[in-house]
């Protein structure tokens, strides 16, 4: 890894559903191109070959680029293939075992959807946190939307670094800045898009715009 990876404002995740006809890792690198500054493997459902052969290759691309990279659930593929982290939900492997597994030096976020499971995980030692689904999303179903108040409650509350994610997009990123979100995660709105490096720039002038006015 390049710079502190604690400065990351982009976090692009993969989701191949949304390009059939692309390839996982083009696409991937046009994200990184664009300014996506971490990168995290998701694939549910996949076969553990499947994700080991998905995660080598995105390994040595985000290792060419000096950017992080997080497997998803998966800490045995995150161990095989040397990834900077790993990123957990509410239900998955409790993070104390996740520590005890990786060690001190991986990065290992939690999804969170309320307040007081950002501060369970603070305490709990994770290095970041997702807050969301911050506006109804078809990349994670079924969960209600946490809307922009949970994003306060995060800017005002939470003192490790936080990703707003969740249905964020380049027509809605403006009111996710303006609740105090600094870094966001956007999965469709990027590698469902045309042109994923025009994206992740557009994405970043939104983000270098209100981190100037701040
Ligand atoms: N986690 P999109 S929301 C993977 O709130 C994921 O924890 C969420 O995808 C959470 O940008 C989400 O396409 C889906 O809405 C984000």
């Amino acid at each position: 890894m390049g710079k502190n990876w604690r400065d990351f404002k982009l976090y692009a995740i993969t989701a191949a559903n949304y390009h059939p006809e692309r390839d996982m890792l083009e696409v991937m690198e046009q994200a990184i191109l664009g300014g996506a500054d971490i990168v995290q493997l998701r694939k549910k459902d996949a076969s553990k070959e499947e994700l080991l052969a998905d995660a080598r290759a995105l390994r040595a691309l985000t290792a060419r680029y000096g950017v992080p990279l997080i497997i998803n659930d998966h800490i045995d593929i995150a161990l095989a293939v040397g990834a900077d982290g790993a990123h957990f939900g509410q239900d998955d492997l409790p993070l104390a075992e996740a520590r005890r597994i990786l060690g001190p030096d991986a990065i290992i976020g939690i999804s969170t959807h309320s307040l007081e499971q950002a501060l369970a995980a603070e305490r709990g030692g994770a290095d970041y946190i997702g807050v969301g689904p911050v506006y109804p999303t078809g990349t994670k179903p079924g969960r209600t939307a946490v809307t922009t108040s949970y994003v306060r409650e995060a800017a005002a509350q939470v003192s490790i670094p936080w990703v707003a994610i969740g249905g964020i997009t380049l027509g809605n990123v403006d009111e996710v800045l303006a609740a105090g979100a600094t870094r966001i995660c956007a999965v469709s709105a990027i590698v469902g898009s045309e042109d994923p490096a025009k994206t992740c720039r557009a994405f970043r002038v939104r983000l270098d715009a209100f981190a100037a006015a701040a």
